[in-house]
């Protein structure tokens, strides 16, 4: 029998903080609510693990997952959301408040590792047998602040005051051995609850810690601190998350991290497979599949090969079979800064028995291409091992069954270029998942006004766990629901005005535009166009006072890589223009330049109720599918954006009227790009000059760092890369046209709520819950198992 929250609840709290509720603080309170949670779904979690483990099951291994925080989702969920507020109260405590105390999980850095967490959400929702794989890192993704308008970087030990959602399975504990170190694996399980379901799925994060607290040899000879040198090496294994998103870092250490939860999770899977069906391991692929997200769990597909052969006795044919029908890639970009390929010595030193196979896998794998009369500049060019590198990408290619890409475009475009090598001989293995957001956490808990609309509207909260529900009430868009999400919005940009005046001290107007652009700061994703056009309309506004346009406030949220100095430069930049904007009397306030610091999850939630515009506006082909897209449109903001990544299948969703497109296509670029002098629309496109001008003048103020000089520099002359690599200028007229026409348009509410309407009843198709259920049919062939 499961307590009501309210008998619960202290005893929770008293265990945790030793003092009754009323003397505990908010931090503890957060604590025993949240223990009590876990308390509560115990044994269906038990239930669901046992039930899946017999079955047919799919392993999602990711170094990323971006959680944020886990107390209201897992509440809401559970249908608990009131009952904690009642049980709250009767102490005089604000749920609102106490939800606050929670830190985010940023065990990710952007697109990827939030996609994993949307996508364990659905799996639970949807009953399926998958399990998440990943790393418990200490710190998560590095805390920004602005000093003088630049970034700085801070640790984020987020779980030093002690998390309850995760557990400690000491007793599932696995060894990882490299050549110089041999490590123990501790999991710690996450539970991950559905949404009207009491199955319960998991996501095991591993810890890296000594065989032993100390190595009592070094320590009895008298050598202390070699014990403990050795023993933090062991610890960093699992210490930080790579801050970089889209570009690889080759570091020793983050090779380490890799093969260090994949070896961990296939012993684990294996270990499952031996105890439910046998020691013959031929059969594993019938009960298990893999999905790897991107290149950085790889190293999975070597090191199953290790496991079959020479723990399980398997020929090489036999473990190559079992592999390459258990592995399906997922590929998120076509950025080449991003190909992830490793010295071979580096494998050399840590794991001398997976370099082994690495070569095997290369040396067949040339025979093999050769039988099929491939010519040997193909071959070369394909080959896992090349000189000394290896490529994991092109490892994951071979090794898999199934190859995706993230969005219709993204997969054409891998299918025409980046694998085009590999769609030439394997195109039965090429597929698009378009990705998905989850609406739970993205609609129903961060925007619950409108949650509540969608209720009355469609009658029921069956699109929570079916949003393609929501297409049947297109039509459903009468006056007074317009009025409605009217004033949703606008209380929603009320909330946000007070979270923004109290986080970033600056005061903005919610009856103003709230045009958003969030996503990590990149070259690609063209923040520096926005600035540019914040930029323009400023001098416009100071050239005419009297120009007619809505109060705009322009958001941004961006963290950059800490050694990718020109994003960088461009947050500075943006900070630099909102110094001169909102300070500006002439202004009057009627333009708003607001930089979130700390852009994560739990800020995200904040800002998307509340958006108007959805900035989506990276150059057509770079951006594999973008997700925050998705989620703005689910909250009723209109997408202000180019044909790139998933807003070419939003804009067939809502049609042309209901969406702002602008600039060249992938189509396009090439022939565009072949005649393109930056300098000319420097010196023709109305509004560029002066704006460009202003980086370097005097009127803003980079602190004598040069950075703006690289800024210009990079765009108008270019260096090792040519000019302007993301068509910033090219795409500029039609950008500013555009965006000055949606302003316009926004002064007819009822026809911009219309628009608002048609994008949020037409958003169904861009639930993760979709995107899962095409995973679980066409690639993992699995079926939903509820355990009730
Ligand atoms: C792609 F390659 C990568 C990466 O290292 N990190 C990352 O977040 C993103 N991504 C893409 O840039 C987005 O377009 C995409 O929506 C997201 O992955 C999820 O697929």
């Amino acid at each position: 029998m499961t307590l009501d929250l309210t008998q619960s609840l202290p005893s929770h709290v008293r265990a945790t903080s030793g003092r009754p509720v009323e003397d505990s603080t908010l931090m503890e309170v957060w604590q025993g609510l949240s223990a009590a949670i876990v308390d509560q779904i115990a044994d269906n979690w038990a239930a669901t693990t046992e039930r899946y483990a017999k079955g047919r099951q799919e392993h999602y291994f990711s170094a990323e997952f971006l959680m944020g925080r886990a107390l209201l989702n897992n509440l809401s969920n559970l249908g608990l959301v009131e009952q904690a507020r009642e049980a709250l109260a009767a102490y005089g405590l604000d749920l609102g408040q106490v939800l606050e105390e929670e830190p985010d999980a940023a065990l990710g850095n952007g697109g990827l590792g939030r996609l994993a967490a949307c996508f364990l959400d659905s799996c639970a929702t949807l009953d399926l047998p998958v399990r998440g794989y990943g790393i418990l890192y200490r710190y998560g993704l590095f805390k920004q602040l602005f000093d003088n308008g630049f970034q700085t970087e801070h640790p984020d030990p987020w779980m030093e005051e002690g998390y309850p959602f995760v557990i400690r399975r000491e007793e599932r504990a696995r060894i990882v051995s490299y050549a110089d170190l041999t490590v123990r694996a501790v999991p710690y399980d996450i539970a991950i609850t559905g949404y009207g379901t009491k199955n319960v799925g998991t996501l095991r994060l591993w810890k890296a810690e000594p065989i032993e607290e100390f190595d009592y040899d070094a320590f009895n000879s008298q050598r202390f601190t070699d014990a403990i040198v050795d023993r933090e090496r062991t610890m960093d294994i699992s210490r930080v998350l790579y801050p970089n998103d889209t570009t690889f870092e080759g570091k020793v250490l983050r090779v380490r991290q890799q093969y260090f939860f994949c070896s961990a999770s296939l012993q684990e899977i294996v270990a499952n497979y031996v105890r439910h069906h046998g020691t013959d391991l031929n059969g594993f692929a019938e009960f298990n599949a893999v999905q790897l997200n991107d290149t950085h769990p790889v190293l999975a597909i070597p090191e199953l090969m290790r496991i079959l052969m020479d723990e399980h006795g398997l020929g090489w044919e036999e473990a190559w079979k079992v592999v390459s029908k258990t592995f399906a890639y997922t590929n998120h970009t076509v950025l080449a800064e991003a190909l992830e390929t490793w010295d071979i010595h580096i494998f050399e030193r840590l794991f001398p028995r997976i370099t082994e196979i690495v070569r095997e896998i290369d040396r067949r794998f040339r025979i093999d291409m050769a039988e099929r009369g491939l010519d040997q500049g193909t071959i070369d060019y394909m080959a896992p091992v090349a000189g000394n590198t290896v490529r994991m990408a092109w490892i994951a290619c071979y090794g898999s069954y199934s190859i995706n890409g993230v969005a219709a475009l993204h997969t054409e475009i891998i299918k025409r270029d980046t694998l085009k090598e590999w769609h030439a001989i394997w195109p039965e293995r090429f597929n698009n998942k378009t990705n998905g957001v989850t609406p739970r956490r993205w609609l129903k808990q961060c925007n619950p006004r409108l949650a509540t609309l969608l209720d009355e509207v469609t009658g029921s909260d069956a699109w929570v766990r079916d949003l393609t529900e929501l297409a049947k009430f297109t039509e459903a868009g009468t006056d007074e629901v317009l009025q409605r999400l009217a004033d949703i919005k606008r209380a929603n940009k009320v909330d946000f005005a007070a979270w923004v005046k109290e986080r970033e001290g600056v005061e903005i107007d919610p009856d103003a535009i709230f045009d958003v652009q969030i996503k990590r700061l990149h070259e690609y994703k063209r923040q520096l166009l926005n600035a540019f056009y914040v930029l323009d309309l400023y001098f416009r506004m100071k050239d005419d006072p009297t120009l007619d346009t809505s109060n705009r406030v322009f958001i941004f949220g961006a963290k950059a890589a800490p050694g990718y100095i020109r994003a960088k430069a461009i947050i500075k930049l943006i900070n630099a223009i909102g110094e001169l904007v909102n300070n500006d009397e002439d202004i009057k306030g009627r333009i708003k330049v607001v930089f979130v610091h700390n852009y994560n999850v739990s800020p995200a939630e904040h800002i998307i109720p509340a958006a108007d515009v959805s900035e989506q506006i990276s150059m057509a082909g770079k951006e594999a599918s973008g997700t925050s897209n998705m989620k703005f449109m689910m909250n009723g903001a209109l997408t202000l954006g180019t044909l790139d990544g998933a807003n070419v299948e939003i804009l067939e969703a809502v049609g042309d009227e209901n969406a702002y497109i602008f600039g060249a296509t992938d189509d396009e670029l090439p022939e565009l790009r072949r005649h393109y002098d930056p300098r000319w629309h420097y010196e023709n496109v109305p509004g560029l000059k002066r704006v460009i001008d202003a980086l370097t003048d005097g009127t803003l103020n980079d602190n004598n760092s040069g950075w703006f000089h690289d800024v210009r520099h990079s765009i108008l002359e270019g260096g090792y890369d040519p000019a302007d690599v993301y068509y910033v200028l090219g795409d500029f007229a039609a950008y500013r046209e555009t965006k000055d026409r949606m302003a316009a348009d926004y002064r007819d509410q009822k026809a911009w709520n219309r628009r608002v309407w048609a994008n949020i009843s037409r958003s169904g198709r861009f639930s993760s819950d979709r995107t899962i259920s095409d995973y679980a049919r066409e690639v993992w062939h699995i079926e939903g198992e509820p355990i009730a």
